[in-house]
C-alpha cells in the first residue's frame, strides 16, 4: 500500500503541464539571493518572502509540488496556518531538502561531497509527521582539469543512493539530484560525457541500494556547453543531446526526470525544457521541472523586501510558472514572455 502510494505521489508530482518550485535555499544560498536585492537574510524576510510564493493564487495549475528548507517547513503564514497546510489546501504537495550541504571531499583537491547522512532516518521521520511528502538530496559534480574522478562521482553515488532507500522506508518519494555543475569552459560533449558517467554511477549505486525505481524522480543537469566556453550550444542541441545522455543511462521504470535550472536564465531553461518536450521522440519519463533560480529570479526582483510590491511579484511568479507548464507540453514561445500579465489578487 505504502508502495502504491510512493508511486502516485511520484507520477502526481509530473503530472502533465506541472513541476516543482525548488524553494529549499539553505541560509547561505538565501542570503546570497536576498543581498542581489539589497534584502536582510532574518528570519521574518525568509518567511515573508517564501509566503508571497506560496500563497500565490492558481499556482497548482503549473506547480505541483514545493521543495521546502528546514526553517520553512515548520513557519506559519501571517494567520498562523503552517506553510505546509497552506500548500496542501492551494493543492499542491510540500518537499523537503534533507542533505546538509556540499563539503570538499577528503583527497579529491576540487570536489565535493554531500553530508546529511548521519541521523537521517530520524529526520526523516520528523519531516513525514510535519507534511512532507517527497525529499531531495543534492550532490555537485564539478567539470575541470582532470575531474571529475570516479572516486568523487561513486562516493556521491553511495551517497545518494542511502538518501533514497531511507526516505522509501520512511514513506517519502526520494528526488534524487546528482547536478554537474555548468561552471568552466568545458564543451557539450564533454559535459554530455560527465553526465552519463554520473548518471551511470548513480544508477548502480541505486540499484545496489535497492531502491525501488517506480518510486523516485531523478533531478539532473540539463547536458550544456560550460559557462565560460566560446563555443554554446544552441536549444536544439541541448535538447537532443540531453535526451541522448539520458536515453542511455536512466532505466525506463523511472516516472520521471525534473531538470534543475542551474544556473541558465529564466528563458534559456523554458525554452530547453520545451525543446525537449517538443522532439519527435518517444521516450519513457515525463520531462518536467524542478526550478529554483530560473522560476524566482522575476519575484524576487519584483519584491525587492517591499511589502507593496507582493501583489505584481506575484503575478510575476505565476506568469513564469505558466511560461513553464507551457514548455511540459513543448507550447512554449518566445512571444509568451511578452504577453499581459494577469491580475491576481
Ligand atoms: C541546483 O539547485 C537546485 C535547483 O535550483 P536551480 O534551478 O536554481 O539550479 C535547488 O533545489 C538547490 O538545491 C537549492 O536552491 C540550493 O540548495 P543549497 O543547499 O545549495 O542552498
Amino acid at each position: 500500500m505504502a508502495g502504491r502510494d510512493l508511486e502516485s505521489t511520484a507520477k502526481a508530482i509530473v503530472a502533465k503541464g506541472k513541476g516543482i518550485l525548488a524553494a529549499d535555499e539553505s541560509f547561505p544560498t538565501i542570503k546570497k539571493r536576498f543581498d542581489a536585492i539589497n534584502v536582510e537574510s532574518c528570519e521574518s524576510n525568509r518567511r515573508a518572502y517564501r509566503q508571497l510564493l506560496f500563497t500565490t493564487r492558481g499556482i497548482s495549475e503549473f506547480i505541483s509540488g514545493v521543495i521546502l528548507f528546514d526553517e520553512t517547513i515548520r513557519q506559519k503564514a501571517d494567520d498562523g496556518t503552517p506553510f505546509v497546510q497552506v500548500l496542501q489546501r492551494q493543492g499542491v504537495l510540500p518537499g523537503i531538502k534533507v542533505d546538509q550541504g556540499a563539503k570538499p571531499l577528503a583527497g579529491a583537491a576540487g570536489e565535493k561531497i554531500t553530508e546529511g547522512l548521519d541521523g537521517l532516518r530520524d529526520r526523516l521521520t520528523e519531516y513525514r509527521e510535519l507534511g512532507a511528502h517527497f525529499t531531495k538530496w543534492r550532490a555537485v559534480i564539478t567539470i575541470g582539469d582532470r575531474i571529475p574522478s570516479q572516486y568523487c562521482i561513486d562516493a556521491n553515488a553511495e551517497a545518494l543512493a542511502r538518501f533514497a532507500v531511507l526516505s522509501q522506508e520512511a514513506g517519502l518519494v526520494p528526488i534524487v539530484e546528482p547536478e554537474v555543475l555548468m561552471d568552466g569552459d568545458h564543451t557539450i560533449q564533454q559535459c554530455f560525457e560527465a553526465t552519463a558517467a554520473t548518471l551511470h554511477s548513480v544508477f548502480n549505486s541505486l540499484f545496489e541500494h535497492r531502491v525501488m525505481l517506480e518510486r523516485m524522480l531523478l533531478k539532473p543537469n540539463m547536458v550544456l556547453s560550460g559557462k565560460a566556453c566560446p563555443q554554446q550550444a544552441n536549444v536544439e542541441e541541448v535538447a537532443r543531446e540531453t535526451v541522448r545522455c539520458l536515453g542511455r543511462v536512466v532505466p525506463g521504470a523511472v516516472p520521471g526526470i525534473v531538470f534543475l535550472s542551474g544556473g541558465q536564465s529564466n528563458e534559456t531553461a523554458t525554452a530547453n525544457l520545451n525543446a525537449m518536450n517538443a522532439l519527435d521522440e518517444v521516450h519513457p519519463w515525463q520531462l518536467s521541472f524542478s526550478y529554483g533560480r530560473a522560476l524566482q529570479d522575476p519575484p524576487l526582483k519584483t519584491w525587492r523586501g517591499n511589502a507593496a510590491n507582493i501583489q505584481r511579484a506575484q503575478q510575476a511568479f505565476h506568469h513564469r510558472a505558466k511560461l513553464n507548464g507551457a514548455a511540459r507540453y513543448g507550447k512554449y514561445s518566445v512571444e509568451m514572455e511578452r504577453e499581459p500579465v494577469a491580475e491576481r489578487a
